[in-house]
C-alpha cells in the first residue's frame, strides 16, 4: 500500500475466493475490514453526514403506520426504481463522493453497481429488522455491497431453516460483500442495542435489474 490508495492491505485480497468466505453453506459472504482506512472513512463520514439528502421514512405494519428506526436515501442512475418500506422510490443522482466510492467498491467486487441505499443509524437505538434482500428487481443471486463508515454496530445473520447464526461487528471503514446464494437462505439485521452508540452510516450498492 502506498500514501496515494485509500485502501488497505487487507482489502487488497481476492474476492469470491473460497478461501475467505464467511457463510459455512449457502451464500457467499467476504468482509474487507478496513477498506478505507481511518482517514478516510472519516472524511467520507462527514461528507455523507452532511452531503445526503437524509429521510425518515413511514412504513405501513400490521394496520399502523410506523416510522422506520433510521434515516434513509436512494441514489443510483435515474432508471433504477427500488421498491422499500412499501414504497417505488426514484433515485437521487449520484454525488460525485458516491460516485468515488462505488468506482472503488465495483473495482474491489469486479461487478457493477447502479444504485446504493444509504442507512443512518442516529444512535443504538436506531435499528434495522430482520431481511433478506431478495427483491425481485435485484434478481436470483445479488451482489450486495455494503460499506459501513461510523460507530461499529452488530450485524446479525440467520440462516431461514437451520438454527445457525453468524454475529459480524462490523466497523469504521468495512466492507461486507453479499454474494451467491445469501439472500435466498439467510437473513440479516443490525440490532438495536443498549449500549451507548454515535451515529454510524451504512451505504449497500446494488444492482436493480431493468427487466424482472
Ligand atoms: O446497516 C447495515 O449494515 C445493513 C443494511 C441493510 O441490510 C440494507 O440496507 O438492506
Ligand atoms: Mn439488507
Amino acid at each position: 500500500m502506498n500514501e496515494h490508495t485509500p485502501f488497505t492491505e487487507d482489502a487488497q485480497s481476492a474476492l469470491y475466493n473460497t478461501g475467505n468466505n464467511l457463510a459455512p453453506f449457502d451464500g457467499e459472504l467476504y468482509l474487507f475490514k478496513k477498506f478505507y482506512c481511518a482517514q478516510k472513512s472519516d472524511q467520507l463520514f462527514a461528507a455523507f453526514e452532511t452531503g445526503l439528502a437524509w429521510q425518515e421514512e413511514d412504513i405501513f405494519i400490521f394496520g399502523h403506520w410506523h416510522k422506520v428506526p433510521r434515516l434513509m436515501c436512494w441514489y443510483g442512475d435515474p432508471d433504477a426504481y427500488y421498491h422499500y418500506s412499501g414504497v417505488d422510490h426514484q433515485p437521487r443522482p449520484w454525488t460525485p463522493e458516491l460516485q468515488l466510492v462505488r468506482a472503488e467498491v465495483e473495482k474491489q467486487c469486479r461487478c457493477a453497481f447502479n444504485s446504493v441505499l444509504a442507512n443512518l443509524y442516529r444512535d443504538g437505538r436506531d435499528s434495522m429488522g430482520c431481511h433478506a434482500d431478495d427483491e425481485k428487481e435485484l434478481g436470483l443471486n445479488p451482489v450486495i455491497a455494503s460499506l459501513s463508515l461510523g460507530d461499529e454496530r452488530l450485524f446479525k445473520l440467520r440462516h431461514k431453516k437451520r438454527k445457525e447464526t453468524l454475529d459480524i461487528i462490523l466497523d469504521h471503514g468495512d466492507l461486507l460483500v453479499m454474494a451467491g446464494a445469501l439472500q435466498r437462505h439467510w437473513l440479516h439485521s443490525v440490532p438495536k442495542t443498549r449500549n451507548f452508540k454515535k451515529p454510524r452510516i451504512n451505504l449497500t450498492f446494488r444492482k436493480i435489474l431493468e427487466r424482472y
